[in-house]
Parts: structure tokens; C-alpha cells; sequence
């Protein structure tokens, strides 16, 4: 495919919070800063496909997405249970590890915050869980970045249903945070009291990974683990 006929392809500059103000969109805060681009990284006016592995194979009448763990009322549903839940849409930002942005994303699906009411999580829920249907590969995230009203479970980007590449039927999109964070074929949420580091944070990316925290440890954000008694590996900048 080449540029032109790419239907992801950003030609122009990205659009602006203020032009999805009207369109009853949930506006990602950080899309009203004067500089959108954290530290270290640059603007992609392509939408890359990243992952660890291959795009696994999902029966659509198979699918089920299980919520669980610190709940009330654990959750099982089939696709067409999902789709029937009550949608929103989100304009964000979305920034890789490997210092890519992709400015000005419209994301529709089910509000994070919808499914955690639904589920009842418990007062000791302190992190969440995402799995992916890419054979155990997880993501851990702290609930208070979770619970947002910019976070939700992703069906459809700028209006069309997402493809299989980028996590399809249905994926995790925590846009405060770096996109490793934002599990693709989402399989299963379970929210637990602690911590426990998934697929990339096992091999040395950082546990909470908000791109905007600039500190000692993390001069362009918090790509890196930083625990003064992590021994374990400092992944590549580009993999
Ligand atoms: N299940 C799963 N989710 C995943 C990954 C993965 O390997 N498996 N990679 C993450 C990484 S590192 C990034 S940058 C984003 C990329 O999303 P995209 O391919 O839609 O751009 O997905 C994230 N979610
Ligand atoms: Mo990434």
C-alpha cells in the first residue's frame, strides 16, 4: 500500500480538541496541551502496527471478554453482549515507546468506567490486568490511570471498526499512558491488590509508563523501569 491509499495517513496537521468539542466526544486531556509530543518522542502521520508476536486468529462467535478478580459481579461476554452496552467516543493521542505519536485518534467503544461500574470492582482493587488473546500476554496498569474518562474498550477508530492489526475485535486504549499499556484483543481484565508486571514491564519497561513524568530516573517519561532494586534487562529503543 502505498502513502496515498492509506486511509490511516495523516497528510495535514492533526486536528484539534476544540474541532471534537461539539460531536458529544470525551476529550483525552492531554490533547488541550500547547506541545502534544512528549519528551523524546515524534509525530507518525501513519497509524504503525506494533506488537510482540503475531495477530492471533479470533472467532468472532467464540469471543468472550472476561472480567474478573476484586469484582462484585465478574463479567463474561459474547461480542454481541459488548456491542450492546452503551458506547462512547474518545478523542486522544497515542504514544509508543519507541518514539512514535499518533496525533488526534477518535476511539469508539465501551467506557472503562461503564464496565467497572457493571463489575463492582472492591475497594482493595489497586491495579488492573489486561490480557491479550495472544497467547498470555498481559499488561499491568495502577487502577487510578484506569479509571478515567478518556479510557475505554475500542471497537472503532476515526468512525471505521478496527482491524485485526491493530487489536480487533475489541482492545484497551489507556491514552494517558504509553500504548503498551493499551492491551490489542483484549481477552480478559482482572483487577488484583498487587502489583505484578506484565509481558514488556518483565523485561524492563516501567510499570506505570505516563509518557508526560519527567524525572531522574526517566528524562523523556517513565519508558524504563526504575525500581532501585530492578537487576533484570533495559529493553531496546526500538524492537
Ligand atoms: N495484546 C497485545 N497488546 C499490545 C501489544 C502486544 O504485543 N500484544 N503491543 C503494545 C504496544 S508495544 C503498542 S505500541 C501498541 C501498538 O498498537 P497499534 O499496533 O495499534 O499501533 O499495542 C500494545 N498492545
Ligand atoms: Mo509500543
Amino acid at each position: 500500500m502505498t502513502v496515498n491509499d492509506d486511509p490511516k495517513y495523516q497528510a495535514g496537521n492533526p486536528s484539534t480538541a476544540e474541532e471534537h468539542l461539539a460531536d458529544d466526544v470525551i476529550i483525552s486531556p492531554d490533547t488541550l496541551r500547547d506541545n502534544r509530543i512528549p519528551a523524546g518522542q515524534s509525530r507518525t502521520r501513519k497509524w504503525p502496527v506494533l506488537h510482540y508476536g503475531t495477530v492471533p486468529t479470533i472467532n468472532h462467535d467464540l469471543w468472550r471478554l472476561q472480567i474478573g478478580g476484586l469484582v462484585e459481579r465478574p463479567l463474561k461476554l459474547t461480542l454481541d453482549e459488548f456491542r450492546a452496552l452503551p458506547h462512547v467516543k474518545v478523542y486522544s493521542d497515542f504514544h509508543c515507546v519507541t518514539k512514535w505519536s499518533r496525533l488526534g485518534n477518535v476511539w469508539g467503544g465501551v467506557s472503562v468506567q461503564e464496565i467497572m461500574e457493571r463489575v463492582g470492582v472492591r475497594a482493595e482493587a489497586k491495579f488492573v490486568i489486561a490480557e491479550g488473546f495472544d497467547s498470555g500476554w498481559t499488561t499491568n496498569i495502577p487502577i487510578e490511570d484506569f479509571n478515567v474518562a478518556d479510557a475505554l474498550l475500542v471497537e472503532t477508530h476515526d468512525g471505521e471498526p478496527l482491524d485485526a492489526d491493530h487489536g480487533g475485535p475489541v482492545r484497551l486504549v489507556v491514552p494517558q499512558l504509553y500504548a503498551w499499556k493499551s492491551a490489542k484483543w483484549l481477552r480478559k481484565l482482572t483487577f488484583v491488590a498487587e502489583d505484578s508486571p506484565g509481558y514488556w514491564e518483565q523485561l524492563g519497561y516501567h510499570m506505570h509508563g505516563d509518557p508526560w513524568v519527567v524525572n531522574e530516573m526517566n528524562p523523556d517519561g517513565e519508558r524504563f523501569r526504575d525500581d532501585p532494586d530492578w537487576k533484570g534487562p533495559r529493553p531496546p529503543e526500538s524492537y
